[in-house]
């Protein structure tokens, strides 16, 4: 019997490998935006893959604000929160919601999408080509094996869209910026102005190069934006945006 429990767990992880191991829009970070991203990729019927480092959802909203189990959003974006199901109460001009229901109810909205979510899974570098220059998947590398600072190389996932979702880090666009020749340099963010940054985030998601594309506090950090403490409306919008202009350029609209 045991070794039916292994061959159940190890044959159907492998098949998903060997499905996403080449897919159309891959989101690295399961926080906020990247969730989000991905649940409005896969309801297009785009193949979406989510890789996350941790074995936990939701990034940065399971800590609130200052470990208060709430944060805030704007009220323009209660037809995201609807889209998820997620309940909010309006409270000094904003929208107040739960934060262990903000990640379970973001990770379940795009889950049912259709997006597959990978946890312990850390991208480590790209792959790119040349003439002309694009950005055409990741390497990746159990999280436990880098925790245990062990030397393994890592494997390949193609993907026609990488998106950069891993926060305040950048990591994927920085990797990218030191070893391909992108053009582009991660500042970091700025201190705290929260108005200015919940709209400059959403203005500035987008592609960085074709191929890979940024949203969330990623965008702060590549674009030197101001940080907004845990107010998620920018977050939300910000994956929403994301997926619609991949959607566009995989000519899934
Ligand atoms: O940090 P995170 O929540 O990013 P976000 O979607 O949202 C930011 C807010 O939480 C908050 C804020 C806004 O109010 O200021 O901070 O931009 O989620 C990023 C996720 O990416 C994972 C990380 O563990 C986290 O869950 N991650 C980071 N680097 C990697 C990664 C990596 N190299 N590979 C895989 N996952």
């Amino acid at each position: 019997m045991e070794a039916e429990i292994t061959l159940a767990v190890v044959e159907s992880a492998t098949e998903d490998w060997k499905k996403y191991s080449r897919c159309d829009a891959l989101i690295v970070g399961a926080g906020p935006s990247g969730l989000t991203a991905a649940k409005y990729l896969a309801e297009k019927g785009i193949k979406t893959l989510v890789l996350e480092r941790r074995l936990s959802l939701g990034g940065g909203i399971g800590g609130g604000g200052m470990l208060f189990h709430k944060v805030v959003a704007e009220k323009d974006v209660k037809d995201i929160l609807d889209d998820f199901k997620i309940r909010y109460q309006e409270r000094r001009g904003f929208l107040v919601v739960d934060a262990a229901e903000f990640v379970a109810k973001l990770a379940s909205g795009c889950i049912d999408s259709g997006a597959q979510i990978i946890q312990g899974v850390s991208v480590e570098d790209v792959i790119f080509r040349e003439d002309p220059l694009r950005i055409t998947g990741v390497c990746i590398q159990w999280s436990a094996v880098n925790l245990a600072n062990l030397h393994v190389d890592p494997v390949f996932i193609e993907s026609k869209a990488v998106v950069d979702a891993t926060g305040h880090a950048a990591e994927v666009v920085s990797v990218a910026a030191k070893k391909v020749p992108l053009n582009v340099s991660v500042i970091g963010e700025r201190s705290a102005y929260s108005e200015v940054a919940e709209k400059l985030i959403v203005e500035k998601t987008g592609k960085v190069v074709d191929g890979l594309y940024a949203t969330g506090m990623a965008v702060a950090s590549l674009y030197n934006l101001p940080r907004m403490g845990p107010i998620f409306g920018g977050m939300l919008k910000s994956g929403k945006k994301v997926a619609e202009i991949i959607a566009r350029d995989l000519g899934k609209l």
